[in-house]
């Protein structure tokens, strides 16, 4: 470890900078630096405008040859990056889909994803004749998910978009895209890393869909399995008034380095499991950074040099075998340690996880097997070897706690850190936009925010850098003012819902529209005085998708028994809390069949006794 006992002169200077930069570190703490890498989303922003142009200049275009990039046989695989120990030992002792991963690996599917598409419009071949290996698994490399048991033939797209960013003309694109098909089989829906996912696409379609995506620089592959998801950052980034750091540059310059802005990088395309990442931007949690595999939470700024430094934490996951909040790796980065952290994080991951069963191959079960100690003693090893900055102690955290925690409470018109720029939150019911409603915010978009869409963990979205003087005019907007309103009812505002049975084949229940139905009917019957949110969460299954643990009430999909018969239910959870102290909530009943009759009397009494609720005079 590198010591400050014998200086020469530029580690007296860079000693000093250190100190000055960092006014909020401990004496004791032992530091590297490195260049800054500058990571910039104006720069984005400025692409995208010109892409938009160019993009619709090139729209007419019949020509869809050589966007894509064209892979050969020198293409290294996921396969490739594994160690010589590893692939033995996937090979003695791998689970069933580490097998597959070794006969074929996932990355494969970037290049056959186009042969399949090429071989269906041929008219030889059915998409039935397709292994199912390959159909309903490997694919997902691709972000192609085969909708299997609901809707079969048709697949669910699943998109990468960094923090949560997309702009008028790509979604414009993409419904253009969409309106081939029968619109009542198409959607779009928002997830719950912020990201969209489009409904009803066919195989033989996809090597056309994907040269749409590469033009607009939309990515969709390493979007499922073994793969780093969407890269959640803040929805108010650059723009909140209590902002510690703004996300954007590093989302995507992490998607850049793990996907290759979701084009594909085979570096971390065979991890033992899923790893999600989140980047957040102060107090205010707006990004659930206790959720996932690794989190950058921003804790310190310096007035003087605008330095941030972050908290690592590591190890959080909800499944059907445990729920577990992240851990604070008690090691402090600045922005420009991120990248390199990741990469780190990642390559242990990927080089030690555990690959014999999936139910336990998740990253925090590696922190375990080693131990918290080892894993950052590992990861400080291999920072100091790679001569990046970082801390191990940090005399004062100046997050703000008193910042409004306004993760579910975006709606409405607010005020920008920018004088005369506000922000507009509007809720989507349960995260659905048919096609329509999608083009027409779209021009929403163009018209009041500059073609600026973000969208957030809780499945809406916000319009930012809404000028003064058009807030009238976008507040007349019948889409916002009829179907997504900027004043949601308190129960509403919260409300997330995972896909459920309509669409994805492990749910147990329902759970888009009985979420809506059960959220107006308690609305018929209660009050709630404060007005403020509360956070309903509905996840199909023990999966929990819908992130039921880190909801107010999460109700989660479970089987149930009425009359001796077995039905449709949900387990409740309670007590899930955001921000600074966030937890995660409990198993508070088991078992409560979905059926109204029983549900309703039990959300009542939860919604009276916890969330001040009233019932109203009439009932
Ligand atoms: Fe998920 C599998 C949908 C966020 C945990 N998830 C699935 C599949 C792909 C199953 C399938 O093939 O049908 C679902 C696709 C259904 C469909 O047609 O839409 C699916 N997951 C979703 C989405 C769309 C829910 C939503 O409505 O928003 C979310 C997409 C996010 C994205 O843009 O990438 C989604 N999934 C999550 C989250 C929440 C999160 O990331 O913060 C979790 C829990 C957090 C976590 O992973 O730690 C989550 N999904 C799972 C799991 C359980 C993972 C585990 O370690 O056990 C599965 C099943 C699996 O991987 O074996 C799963
Ligand atoms: Fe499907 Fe279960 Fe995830 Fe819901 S929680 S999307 S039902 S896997």
């Amino acid at each position: 470890m590198y010591q400050s006992s014998f200086l020469f002169r530029s580690d007296i200077l860079c000693l000093f900078l250190t100190y000055s930069s960092y006014p909020f570190l401990a004496p004791s703490t032992k530091h590297r630096r490195m260049p800054c890498g500058s990571l910039c989303y104006l720069r984005t922003k400025a692409l995208s405008v010109r892409r938009h142009n160019e993009f619709f200049a090139s729209a007419d275009s019949s020509s869809h040859e050589n966007v894509l990039p064209r892979l050969d046989s020198s293409f290294s695989t996921g396969w490739d990056f594994l160690s010589k120990t590893t692939q033995q030992s996937v090979l003695e002792d791998g689970n069933k889909i580490e097998k597959l991963k070794a006969e074929k690996d996932g990355s494969l599917a970037w290049q056959e994803i186009q042969k399949y598409s090429q071989m269906l419009r041929s008219g030889n071949v059915d998409w039935e004749d397709i292994p199912p290996e390959d159909l309903d698994i490997r694919l997902k490399w691709a972000g192609f998910f085969h909708r299997k048991k609901r809707a079969p033939g048709t697949f669910m797209v699943r998109l990468r978009l960094p923090n949560g960013v997309i702009w008028d003309y790509q979604l414009k694109a993409l419904c253009r895209f969409l309106r081939r098909y029968d619109l009542q089989n198409t959607c779009f829906d928002i997830t719950t890393r912020q990201n969209l996912q489009l409904r009803g696409i066919r195989l033989d379609d996809a090597s056309i869909f994907l040269e749409e995506l590469h033009r607009l620089e939309i990515g969709c592959f390493q979007s499922g399995m073994d793969n780093v998801r969407n890269i959640v950052g803040s929805p108010l980034a650059g723009i909140d008034p209590y902002e510690l750091y703004d996300t954007r540059g590093i989302c995507f310059a992490l998607d850049e380095m793990i996907s290759n802005r979701g084009r594909g990088k085979p570096d971390f395309a065979n991890l033992p499991r899923k790893f999600n990442i989140a980047v957040g931007s102060s107090s205010t949690d707006t990004v659930h950074g206790h959720i996932n595999d690794l989190a950058f939470l921003p804790v310190a700024k310096c007035d003087h040099s605008g330095i941030v430094l972050f908290d690592i934490l590591i190890g959080g996951l909800l499944s059907p075998k445990r729920n577990e909040a992240s851990r604070r790796l008690k090691l402090w980065i600045p922005e420009s340690s991120i990248l390199a952290v990741t990469r780190i994080v990642l390559e242990i991951y990927r080089d030690f996880g555990l690959r014999n069963s999936r139910a336990t191959s998740r990253f925090v079960y590696l922190v375990e097997s080693w131990g918290l100690e080892r894993m950052k003693a590992e990861i400080a090893r291999r920072l100091e070897e790679s001569n990046v900055e970082w801390f191990t102690s940090l005399k004062d955290s100046i997050v703000d706690h008193s910042a409004p925690l306004i993760g579910s409470e975006i709606f409405g018109v607010n005020s920008q850190r920018q004088q005369g720029r506000f922000f507009l939150g509007c809720h989507v019911p349960v995260g659905r936009l048919t096609v329509e409603e999608a083009d027409a915010l779209a021009d929403i978009a163009s018209n009041y925010s500059e073609g600026e869409i973000r969208l957030t963990v809780d499945q809406n979205f916000i319009l930012p850098n809404i000028d003064r003087t058009k807030i009238e005019g976008v507040l007349r907007e019948p889409l916002l003012r009829e179907r997504f309103s900027y004043e949601p009812k308190p129960l509403l505002k919260g409300l997330v819902s995972c896909t459920g049975s309509q669409f994805c084949g492990l749910a147990l229940i329902e759970t888009k529209n009985r979420a809506m139905e059960l959220s107006m009917v308690l609305h018929e019957m209660l009050d709630f005085p404060d007005g403020q949110a509360i956070r309903i969460h509905w996840t199909g299954c023990p999966n929990s998708c819908g992130q039921a643990q880190v909801a107010n009430i999460g109700l989660m999909g479970a089987p149930a028994k009425r009359n001796g018969k077995l039905v449709e239910g949900v387990d409740i959870y309670l007590g899930g809390k955001l921000g600074v102290n966030s937890t995660l909530g409990t198993l508070y009943r088991k078992g409560i069949p979905c059926d109204f009759k029983y549900l309703l009397p039990v959300m009542i009494e939860l919604l009276q006794t916890h969330f001040g609720a009233r019932l109203k005079s009439h009932i």
